[in-house]
Order: C-alpha cells, then structure tokens, then sequence
C-alpha cells in the first residue's frame, strides 16, 4: 500500500504514531517513568548514559519514547535527538530544591530551539512521595512556567515509585495531540 494511503487508514482509524523526548536532569526519574510506562513496573535503574527508547501504545496512539541521559556532559548531546519531535516530556524531582534553578536553565535552552518550536510540553513534578517535595504549582513557579509563549503545555505531578500522575499526563498528552497540537 502507498505511504499515503496508510497515513490516510491510520488517521481514520486513529493509529497514530508520535514521537517523544524525555528530558530532564540526571536522577530526575526519567528511565524510571518510561519503563513504568511501558511495563507497568518500577525498574531499578543506573545513570543513562546515551539513550533507551520503547513504544508506549496508549489511547490510539504510538508513542516512540526517547530517554535520554541527564548527566551535565551528557546533555550537549540532546540536540541530536530533536528533530521531528511531537513532545516533550520533562521531568524535574520536586524535592531536589537546590537544583531547581539548573533545571529551569536547561528547560528553557531547549523551549529556545527552533527543531522544538513545534513540540508540546508535559511536565512530571516528580517524586512527590518524597518530603520537602515541591507542589505543581511550586515547581510551575520555580520553573517559570508562566513565561511559555506560543506552545500547548500541562503539568502534572507524580510519582513514578508509585506510579501516581503518569497517566495522567500521558491523557493530556494524546488529547492535545490527537487535536492537532505538536
Ligand atoms: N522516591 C522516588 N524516587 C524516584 C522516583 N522516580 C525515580 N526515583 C528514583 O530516582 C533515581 C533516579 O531515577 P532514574 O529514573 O534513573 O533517573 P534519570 O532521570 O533516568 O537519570 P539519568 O539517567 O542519570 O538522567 C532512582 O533511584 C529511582 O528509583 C519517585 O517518583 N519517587
Ligand atoms: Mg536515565
């Protein structure tokens, strides 16, 4: 069958597929999320270093999840991974306050490239089982969510140990997906 024939039955019928990026500071949860995703358990994990990808089908659509590693000389290398990018999901650890300010740097160097223009954004305000954890809306203001311009965007707080918020997010997700957005 033509490719455009099999976008054309896939749209219909609602098989869509998008690809996301996973992204975030080293020991935000990253690995951890997408394996609880994709599995329904939690792993245990070593730092990334480069990348894990899995298909997460989830309402109708396929979702090609890209992990990649946090670690501060890793992240250089995100870029490589960005064009044709529908999402972004990005993950902080909520109770990591001395490392908010980083993570915000780095949030908005990536909201600035122009291969992303196009992405929506999920945030995880990760492991919210842990004290001192901050809030949705602590970690909105931390981040500075308020200044996104010209872009669909949701947070959402979890905890991946628990498997509390994921799908949630992954509901948002593929509604604003589905409707166009990304
Ligand atoms: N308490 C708690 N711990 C979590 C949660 N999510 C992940 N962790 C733990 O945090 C640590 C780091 O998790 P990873 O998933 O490896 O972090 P990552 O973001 O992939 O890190 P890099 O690969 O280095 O970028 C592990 O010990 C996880 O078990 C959570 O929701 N609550
Ligand atoms: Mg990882």
């Amino acid at each position: 069958m033509g490719i455009l024939f099999t976008r054309m039955l896939s749209s219909i019928f609602g098989n869509r597929e998008a690809r996301i990026l996973v992204l975030g500071l080293d020991n935000a949860g990253k690995t951890t999320i997408l394996y609880r995703l994709q599995m329904g358990e939690v792993v245990s994990t070593i730092p990334t270093i480069g990348f894990n990808v899995e298909t997460v089908q989830y309402n109708n659509i396929k979702f090609q999840v890209w992990d990649l590693g946090g670690q501060t000389s890793i992240r250089p290398y995100w870029r490589c991974y960005f064009p044709n990018t529908q999402a972004i999901i990005y993950v902080v650890d909520s109770s990591d306050t001395d490392r908010l300010v980083t993570a915000k740097e780095e949030f908005h160097a990536i909201l600035e490239e122009d291969e992303l223009k196009g992405a929506v954004v999920l945030v995880y305000a990760n492991k919210q089982d842990l004290p001192g954890a901050l809030d949705d809306a602590g970690v909105t203001e931390a981040l500075e969510l308020h200044k996104i311009k010209n872009r669909q965007w949701a947070i959402f707080k979890a905890s991946a140990i628990k498997g509390e918020g994921l799908f949630e997010g992954l509901d948002w997700l593929s509604n604003t997906l589905k409707s166009g957005g990304g």
